[in-house]
């Protein structure tokens, strides 16, 4: 194994140096499991043997960068050769498919020049690691170096697959046995939304122009497709019936022999697969892999869906703020969603995903000049985008506007699959949210089925539900918004004397992000601020509206549902946390929900987190009535459009003037409740299900709890936290807490 070649003293760039250095040392990490034979293996034109992929990342920096540089000394002339993989302009080259019959200049002498380069590199930094063109090549390449070791692993486990053994590369943790996250579709709106890079961090060239692409409304899977997915299409003769497939892609499944995965491969009746870490058992809940575009195509054609375009996938994809299984988890192989139903996960890792598009220049792209010109341009026919990242690409080296590309028969990445589908347009006046509607079938039949009939709160809030809360809050009889916001204005003063410098604010529900201005305009010690919501389009226009406000203001928007832990990134690691739920949100849930959403706020936040929450108070049950049923009927529309939201997007005949709505006090239980009562006797069917109504039945479609602050602190005690401080507004009653 190499050791990388020191930083001299006084280096003018040590941040470049230091990342060149740690990725050239990462090389060497990821071949020191094998031997000189492994070294050399090249299974098929497509890969290359471990030890090119050492060498050709050296000519890169040689051939780039220090040649160019007067007085260096070239290692050896004949690499020039040997080491160009596809540069014209830079000359002749050895034949890719012959690249495994190189087993001279054997490992050590690769070894060498390694060493060689990255000393005249570090020296090269040292002395003109300033200039804009010595560091823009260097970055360039070290992230070329970085899509080589994730093309070295990959042309590792095709060699190593051929082998009868089926060896592993490395032994890593056993995949477990895991449950799939159910599949669910998120829509997105579209419209005109700006596509590829903003320029600022590095890019490759084929990501940018950024421009404008109009998108029609499309919803796209919370997650890859997982091989038990893949086993029905497999079991159901996917492999066997040209119907589902293109022209080209059935021919090569016929020329090829096709029946399944690449490394798929079935041991005494049980489907086994080649991995990195050798031959495992078929984890039926980690993402399908190995599967050429024809396949992903035909596949999601046989489910009725259709493969995202890219700028789909790009549009969704920037409303994920997190990553999953890249190449630095270790784990090398696709592994199970984690996360919620409902929330975008996958988006960066385990596995790139195909998308519909070809690979093509963006409007007004242009090659650089000279032979670099050549790293993407060239290769723009015939092939097809992946997006993403897999569980081998390294951390830090993905983003949203990647564009990786293949040819749609090659099957040896580590390429997988999300699905999408055309989404129907919203009913009329729907604007720009969106709604995530799987569970609303699901929720809507078994709450109607019920002995007390009901239909869950959270469904309220489609496009129109949305604009109509807005109407509400603006309401003479509505308080809570108008007394939060006063109450907010008023402590936010105290709040900036007793806020850690670097704060980060993480907003659960950010919705609008309407209250939170009010302490960012207030506390200067906030630096970041952390919107989490389950609508993507909230998040997003959080994120433009809050980055056009505070330039400087660091806004890391995270697209989750807030009732389950959120993992925050790295990055927050060790910074002070300032949790922040208002507006009384919390009381629409019931009281083992509201304690779990308190639990999991302690965990996403830590244990030196806090958080801001508004409560609203108990009070008289006339004020509380009237702030939700109020003169001018918006509530009862608001009430009543859950029920349109039933009819539209679930093919249900409500009537909707034959439901009243009834806000009542209960005095119990301490919480406003909503209904919606049958006005006659009457049956009403939801995709093509019916339900009976007797007149004066109802529909409990929500609670709202109020408080005593008391009360609330023991319920926050049960869930870890401590009341610091709190804030009470009279006439009418409102309270703000800060917890610890
Ligand atoms: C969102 N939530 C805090 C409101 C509340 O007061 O419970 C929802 C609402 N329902 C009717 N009016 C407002």
């Amino acid at each position: 194994m190499t050791r990388p070649a020191k930083r001299p003293a006084g280096a003018l760039q040590p941040a470049l140096c230091d990342r060149f250095l740690s990725v050239r040392a990462d090389t060497e990490k990821l071949v020191a499991p094998l031997s000189a034979e492994d070294q050399n293996l090249q299974s098929m034109p497509d890969a290359s043997p471990a030890k090119w992929h050492r060498a050709h990342t050296t000519w890169f920096f040689e051939t780039f960068l220090l040649k160019e540089d007067a007085g260096y000394r070239e290692f050896d002339p004949a690499f020039r050769y040997l080491f160009n993989s596809y540069y014209e302009a830079v000359g002749a080259r050895h034949p890719r498919p012959q690249r495994g019959m190189l087993s001279r200049p054997a490992a050590d002498e690769i070894a060498r020049y390694r060493r060689h380069v990255d000393a005249s590199m570090a020296d090269l930094l040292a002395r003109r690691g300033e200039e804009e063109g010595i560091a823009a090549l260097t970055e360039l390449g070290i992230q070329h170096e970085q899509q080589h070791q994730e093309l070295l692993l990959t042309d590792l486990l095709h060699a190593f697959a051929q082998n009868p053994l089926r060896p592993a590369y490395r032994e890593t943790a056993p995949a477990g046995a895991s449950a799939p996250v159910p599949l669910d579709f998120i829509r997105f709106e579209g419209g005109e939304v700006e596509i590829g890079h903003d320029g600022a961090g590095f890019a490759f060239d084929n990501e940018g122009p950024r421009h404008r692409v109009l998108l029609r409304p499309f919803a796209i899977a919370n997650r890859a497709v997982i091989n038990a997915e893949w086993l029905k299409f497999v079991e159901a003769g996917g492999y066997r019936e040209p119907r589902f497939w293109l022209s080209d892609g059935w021919a090569t499944c016929v020329a090829e022999g096709w029946q399944a995965p690449l490394y798929w491969e079935k041991r005494e009746d049980v489907w086994q697969q080649m991995s990195l870490a050798g031959l495992v058992p078929l984890d039926s809940a980690a993402p399908v892999a190995h599967v050429s575009f024809y396949e992903a195509d035909a596949f999601a054609r046989w489910c009725g869906k259709r493969l995202p375009t890219e700028f789909e996938w790009e549009h969704a994809g920037r409303h994920c703020g997190h990553t999953a299984n890249l190449r630095d988890e270790a784990y090398l192989r696709p592994r199970a969603a984690r996360t919620a139903r409902g929330v975008l996960a996958q988006m960066y890792g385990d596995v790139w995903e195909w998308t519909a598009s070809p690979y093509a220049p963006y409007p007004g792209f242009h090659a650089t000049d000279g032979a670099v010109g050549e790293y993407n341009g060239k290769f723009m026919i015939n092939q097809m985008v992946l997006r993403g990242g897999s569980c081998v690409t390294p951390q830090g080296h993905i983003r949203a506007t990647y564009r990786n590309f293949f040819y749609p028969h090659q099957r040896w990445q580590f390429s997988g699959l999300r699905l999408a589908e055309d989404a129907p347009r919203l009913h009329a006046g729907s604007g720009s949210a969106v709604v995530r509607h799987s569970g609303f079938l699901r929720d809507v039949w078994s709450g109607l089925a019920r002995p007390q009939k009901q239909i869950p709160s959270k469904y309220f809030y489609d496009a129109e539900g949305a604009r109509l809360f807005g109407e509400i809050c603006e309401l003479p009889e509505y308080y809570p918004t108008r007394a939060d916001i006063a109450l907010l204005g008023g402590l936010a003063g105290e709040l900036a004397t007793v806020t850690a410098p670097d704060t980060a604010l993480v907003e659960f529900g950010s919705g609008a992000s309407q209250k939170t201005r009010i302490l960012i305009d207030a506390v200067p010690a906030i630096r970041t601020y952390v919107p989490i919501d389950i609508f993507p389009e909230y998040v997003a226009q959080a994120e433009r509206e809050f980055h056009d406000a505070y330039p400087k203001l660091e806004i890391v928007p995270i697209v989750a549902d807030f009732m389950q832990p959120v993992a925050l990134p790295t990055a927050l690691d060790n910074r002070p946390l300032l949790g922040f739920f208002p507006g009384s949100t919390i009381g629409n849930l019931d009281e083992a929900d509201a304690v779990r959403f308190l639990e999991r706020a302690r965990v996403t936040l830590g244990p030196k987190g806090r958080l801001l929450i508004g409560i609203d108070l108990v009070k008289d049950a006339g004020t509380l009535v009237r702030a939700y049923d109020d003169a001018a009927g918006v509530t009862a529309a608001f009430n009543r459009n859950l029920l349109g939201r039933v009819n539209a997007e679930l093919r249900g005949d409500f009537d909707l003037a034959q439901f009243a709505h009834r806000a009542i006090w209960n005095e119990e239980l301490h919480r406003i409740e909503m209904h919606l009562v049958s006005a006659a006797e009457q049956t009403v069917t939801v995709s093509g299900r019916a339900f009976h109504f007797r007149a004066g039945e109802t529909i409990h479609t929500e609670n709202s709890h109020k408080y005593e602050v008391n009360g609330f602190a023991e319920m926050a005690a049960r869930a870890g936290w401590s009341l610091v401080h709190h804030w009470v507004s009279e006439n009418p009653r409102f309270a703000v807490l800060l917890l610890g």
